[in-house]
């Protein structure tokens, strides 16, 4: 039997070489364990590529650890002595290491900080639980900035985030004379042959083991395994970044809101996977964006959108988890109870703008934002699908989802289930919002001009049925009070028409 001085549990979104509790650490007197687990593939059942992704990137940071001299004890799904969950893996290692203290970085999600907080009782040794340094705004900074507002608006957030990180800042003021050009980043994309691709990579053998291993105890999940291109280090995801503010950041601001049929990715970064398990590092991204803007390579326009998201959206939406977890996850604002339909699951709609959003998720497991927000998201709220079940599928289907990040973009900004604490309004949009940022409705079997009758796009009844039922709710709403004079000046026929319309398709889900 051996014994240790700090056993330290490493999660597998914490692959960052200075997380809290490494550096608290000492190579030579502690012992690292790292566990691929059952229960963190299952809590709701993970996308195959998402699973993979994770464990291969897991096992690469163990060969980087070792490398660094630290004893690891790397527990693989199949090995004799998986226990399955956090808590059950570290007690046999504590029993096996009689350790004097239990070190561990605060988890990303509510659920396993319970389980954090419960371990010293439980197994009677010292646990000490360090801040995780990797964001910004820690979650006391954003409850201080929080207190006492009546909105928590992202934009005021982020005005302090580019003062305090003075980022894109001349002296106090922000450059270019404004702080949001997303006024320009509106427009429509058009098929370019010329169109980047996120930086790919061939599975290793230690990918092709951990993709083996994934089908065999996991094959019935969700998504398609291959083709698997994810980076799985640190080096290969700086790289794919590099190549990302070289050919697609320069347009990512002009075509930030926009959707191509057969253009999964179109001028995203596909990187919120590699920065959410730790590979990648939100500052350091930012500040290479800023270093090619100020180089003359990337207008500013795309250079602030891209900031924006990371030390605006990406902080803020942390904020709000850590200030109304537990509970978030409950809220229901329209009291929207529908089960999700089963086409989230096999893409098999007619509809083609979900058809492709829910294909290339099973293909990708990645949806570029404007597809998650207003076109899955958008249709869940319009056809009152249940906020909750709609948030486990979220949270299970994409490579970059942890509950931090994923509930509130998906309760708050897509769902507007928390009644408007983040978002100013309900993103609801009849096919017309569709049809202006795609190409999808062209090929479509629907109608995007019609509202009602067989052949219309769904969007536009379910769009105005929607405000038809909710407007006692959201007619207060500055910016939804039009939409609602509009619905309440169509005839009285037209407004049989929508409801007819839309219960019927309602019906065929
Ligand atoms: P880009 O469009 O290239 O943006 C760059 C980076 O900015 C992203 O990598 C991400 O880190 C950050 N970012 C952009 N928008 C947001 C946002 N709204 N919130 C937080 N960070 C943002 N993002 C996740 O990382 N995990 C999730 O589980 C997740 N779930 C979402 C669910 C819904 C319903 C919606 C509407 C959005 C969700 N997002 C989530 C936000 C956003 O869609 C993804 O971050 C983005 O699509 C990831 O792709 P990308 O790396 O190509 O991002
Ligand atoms: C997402 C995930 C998956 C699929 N598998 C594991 C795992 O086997 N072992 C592990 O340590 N972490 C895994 N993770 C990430 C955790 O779910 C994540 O650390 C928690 O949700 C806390 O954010
Ligand atoms: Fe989507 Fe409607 Fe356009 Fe079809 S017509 S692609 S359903 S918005």
């Amino acid at each position: 039997m051996t014994s240790v001085r700090h056993l330290i549990l490493v999660l597998g979104d914490q692959l960052t070489h200075t997380l809290t509790s490494l550096a608290a650490g000492d190579p030579a007197r502690d012992r690292i364990l790292m566990a691929e687990l059952h229960d963190e593939a299952t809590y709701v059942r993970h996308h195959k590529k998402k699973i993979a992704f994770v464990f291969s990137a897991m096992r690469h940071f163990v060969q980087e650890l070792r490398a660094l001299g630290w004893t690891v004890d790397y527990v693989t799904l199949d090995a004799p002595d998986n226990r399955g969950s956090f808590t059950e893996q570290l007690g046999q290692a504590i029993v096996r290491h009689r350790p004097e203290r239990v070190v561990v970085t605060e988890a990303g999600e509510w659920r396993v900080t319970q389980m954090q907080e419960s371990w010293q009782a439980r197994f009677s040794v010292p646990v000490d639980i360090l801040p995780d340094d990797r964001f910004l705004c820690s979650p006391a900074a954003f409850e201080k900035w929080a207190a006492g507002r009546k909105q928590l608006r992202m934009e005021y957030f982020y005005r302090d985030m580019r003062r305090r990180t003075g980022l894109l800042m001349d002296g106090d003021q922000p450059v270019g004379g404004k702080w949001n050009f997303d006024a320009e980043n509106r427009k429509a994309v058009e098929t370019d042959l010329f169109m980047p691709r996120p930086g790919g990579y061939a599975p290793d053998a230690v990918t092709r083991e951990v993709l083996a291993l994934v089908e065999a105890r996991y094959g019935s999940h969700f998504g398609d395994l291959a083709p698997f291109w994810f980076a799985v280090t640190r080096v290969d995801a700086e790289a794919a970044f590099a190549a990302f503010v070289k050919s697609a950041l320069p347009n990512f601001g002009d075509y930030q809101d926009a959707m191509l049929a057969g253009e999964p990715f179109l001028y995203h970064a596909v990187i919120a996977q590699y920065l959410n398990c730790g590979l990648l590092d939100p500052l350091r991204v930012c500040r290479q964006v800023e270093a090619a803007w100020r180089a003359g390579t990337v207008p500013l326009n795309a250079a602030e959108g891209f900031i924006r998201q990371i030390i605006g959206w990406r902080e803020y939406v942390r904020g709000i988890y850590w200030l109304k977890m537990p509970g978030y996850d409950r809220n229901n604002f329209f009291g929207h109870t529908r089960p999700l339909p089963d086409f989230y699951w096999t893409g098999e709609t007619s509809m083609a703008c979900v058809k492709a959003a829910v294909t290339q998720t099973k293909e990708q497991a990645y949806a570029h934002h404007i597809q998650r927000l207003m076109v899955t998201g958008n249709f869940a709220m319009l056809a009152g699908i249940d906020p909750h079940a709609l948030h486990e599928w979220y949270l299970s289907v994409y490579a970059d989802a942890y509950e931090w990040v994923e509930l509130p973009n998906t309760v708050g900004m897509s769902q507007f289930a928390d009644g408007g604490l983040l978002a100013s309004k309900p993103y609801a949009a009849s096919g017309a919002y569709i049809n202006r940022m795609s190409n999808y409705c062209g090929t479509c079997r629907h109608d995007v001009k019609r509202r009602t009758g067989v052949e219309a796009c769904p969007f536009n009844a379910l769009y105005w049925d929607f405000i038809a039922r909710h407007r006692g709710k959201i007619s207060r709403n500055p910016r939804m009070a039009q939409m609602v004079r509009t619905y309440e000046n169509f005839p009285v026929d037209e407004q049989q028409r929508i409801a007819e319309s839309a219960a019927t398709f309602l019906a065929s889900l």
